[in-house]
C-alpha cells in the first residue's frame, strides 16, 4: 500500500498509477497523452463509469515541478475518488454522468530534476538555443495572451515564456487533448503555494464575460472550504494555463494555490500533505459538483 504522508520518486509516482489501474479496472485506466522532452511517458488517469466522450472535469498537478505538495495531492485525489465511488453520494452521481482526467505529474523531468539534482526546479528541462539556461515555464507557454506583458523573452527567466506558444511537449499535449475531447467543462491546474483559487484572465485585467459568475458563486461555492476568502485576480501573467482553457470555452476554468501561505513555500512538510489534499478535495467537490448541476 502507498504511503501518503510522504514525498515520493518519479517511478513511484508512477507505479502507483499503475497500480491504481490494475486495482480498480472497472473504474479507471491511464491514457499517455504524449511524451516530455526527455521521453518520459505525460500519463493522465481516467476515472470513468462509461458511455462515450461524457462531459469532463480535467484536474493536473505539478506542471511547477517543485510544487511538490501538488503532485502528492493529485496521488492523493486518486485514491479519494476511487475509494468515494459507490460510498460518497455526491462523487457518485457525478462519475455516472461525467469523466474526470486526472494528470499528477505534469511536468515529469522537471519533477525527477528536483528529487535528484535541484529541490527548486520549477520549469520544463529542454535546452535554449544559444543560452545556457534550460527550460521554460509551463504556465507561460499557452496560446492566451502569448508574449505580452507578466511572462519574459528571456531564457535565463523562471517565467520564460518559451520561443513559441505551446512550444513544451508537455503543454503541447494537453492542448491536443482538450481540443480532441471537446467536452470538458471544467479544468483546474494546481499549483504552490499561497493558498488561493485564481481564474481568468491573467494575462489582462479586463474581465472575461463570467467573472461575476466565477468569483461571486465561487464564494458561495467555497463557503466551507479554505479557499473561500482567498478567490482573486493576483498578478499578471500571460500565457497561463487557464487563460487558454477559458477562450476554449471551458468556463469553470480554476489555477489552485494550495498551502501555504509562505512559511514554509515549496518546502511544505510531508506531515501537510494528507490536510492539504482534504481540504483542496472539498473545493474540488464544490467545483464539480456545481458544473455537473450548471454544465
Ligand atoms: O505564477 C504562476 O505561474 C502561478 N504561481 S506559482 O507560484 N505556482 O508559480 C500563478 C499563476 C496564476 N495566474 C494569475 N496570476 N492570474
Ligand atoms: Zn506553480
Amino acid at each position: 500500500s502507498f504511503d501518503y504522508e510522504n514525498y515520493h520518486t518519479l517511478n513511484e509516482l508512477y507505479s502507483f498509477q499503475d497500480m491504481l489501474v490494475a486495482e480498480n479496472p472497472n473504474l479507471v485506466s491511464k491514457l499517455v497523452i504524449g511524451s516530455s522532452y526527455e521521453g518520459r511517458p505525460l500519463n493522465v488517469l481516467k476515472f470513468s463509469t462509461g458511455g462515450t466522450n461524457r462531459p469532463a472535469i480535467w484536474i493536473d498537478t505539478g506542471i511547477h515541478s517543485r510544487e511538490w505538495v501538488t503532485q502528492a495531492s493529485g496521488t492523493w485525489f486518486a485514491k479519494k475518488i476511487v475509494k468515494d465511488y459507490g460510498s460518497d453520494p455526491a462523487l457518485t452521481d457525478i462519475l455516472n454522468n461525467m469523466d474526470i482526467f486526472l494528470e499528477t505529474v505534469t511536468n515529469p523531468d522537471g519533477y525527477d530534476y528536483t528529487q535528484n539534482s535541484n529541490r527548486m526546479w520549477r520549469k520544463t528541462r529542454k535546452p535554449n538555443p544559444g543560452s545556457s539556461c534550460v527550460g521554460v515555464d509551463p504556465n507561460r507557454n499557452w496560446d492566451s495572451g502569448f508574449g505580452e506583458p507578466g511572462a519574459s523573452s528571456n531564457p535565463c527567466s523562471e517565467t520564460y515564456r518559451g520561443p513559441s506558444a505551446h512550444s513544451e511537449s508537455e503543454v503541447k499535449a494537453i492542448v491536443d487533448f482538450v481540443v480532441a475531447h471537446k467536452n470538458i467543462k471544467a479544468f483546474v491546474t494546481i499549483h504552490s503555494y499561497s493558498q488561493m483559487l485564481l481564474y481568468p484572465f491573467g494575462y489582462t485585467s479586463a474581465p472575461s464575460k463570467d467573472e461575476a459568475e466565477l468569483v461571486r458563486k465561487s464564494r458561495v461555492i467555497f463557503l466551507f472550504t479554505v479557499y473561500k476568502e482567498r478567490t482573486k485576480k493576483a498578478y499578471q501573467a500571460s500565457g497561463n494555463t487557464v487563460d487558454w482553457t477559458y477562450e476554449q470555452g471551458i468556463k469553470y476554468s480554476y489555477t489552485f494555490e494550495l498551502r501555504d501561505t509562505g512559511f514554509h513555500g515549496f518546502l511544505l512538510p510531508a506531515k501537510q500533505i494528507v490536510p492539504t489534499a482534504e481540504e483542496t478535495w472539498l473545493a474540488l467537490m464544490a467545483i464539480m459538483s456545481h458544473t455537473f448541476k450548471n454544465p
